[in-house]
């Protein structure tokens, strides 16, 4: 795809079979206009950041190329939110059905009022580095190192790889 940037997406789900959730939604995340090339992460069972009175998570990494400016890929990102029934009763870190979050978008460092890339957090984040890191251990993230020695820095916190035919 010419002029296409590569991006990647955070998949995190807790609630409504988080499993099934992030899978469809990487099918969906092929299915984008303008997106080509997915490739998606194994999935990961991962303890909630945030309130801990919530069920664990299913997290991924999806990448793949794109036309699309990223605000008009959030706007896509966040219509797959909506089909998922998220619902967003403002509690910091609560519980979703499904959260996709723009981590990167080729090199670009995007600080808008609506959009922030690279994903803040992004650095610190278990669920988020070694997916990443797996997919594509040599990219950079602006300000940071590459994937492959962010996650080599960053403890597992108790988070488990699943294989392909695993059910929770
Ligand atoms: N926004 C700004 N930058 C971005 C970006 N790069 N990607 C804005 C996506 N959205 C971005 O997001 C709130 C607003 O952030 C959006 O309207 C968008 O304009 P939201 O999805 O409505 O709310 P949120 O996800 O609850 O907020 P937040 O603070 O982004 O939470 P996070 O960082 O997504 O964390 N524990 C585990 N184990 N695994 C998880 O995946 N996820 C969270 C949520 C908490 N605990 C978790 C996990
Ligand atoms: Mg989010």
């Amino acid at each position: 795809m010419s002029d296409s940037v590569r991006a990647f997406i955070g998949l995190g789900s807790n609630l409504d079979d988080p499993l099934d959730q992030v899978r469809r939604a990487c099918h969906e995340l092929a299915l984008i206009p303008g997106c080509a090339d997915l490739r998606c992460s194994s999935l990961y069972r991962s303890a909630p950041m945030g309130p801990q009175d919530q069920p664990p998570y299913i997290n991924a990494v999806a990448m793949l190329s794109t036309t699309l400016e990223a605000p008009a890929l959030l706007d896509a990102l966040q219509a797959i939110e909506q089909a998922h029934h998220r619902v967003r009763d403002g509690q910091r870190w609560g519980p979703r059905t499904l959260d996709l979050d723009l981590l990167l978008y080729g090199d670009k460092v995007i600080d808008s009022a609506r959009l922030r890339v690279p994903h803040p957090g992004i650095a610190e984040r278990e669920f988020v580095l070694h997916p990443l890191a797996e997919i594509a251990p040599e990219v950079c993230i602006p300000g940071y190192a590459c994937a492959r020695e962010m996650a080599t820095g960053c403890p597992l916190n108790g988070m488990r790889r699943l294989s392909p035919d695993e059910t929770i």
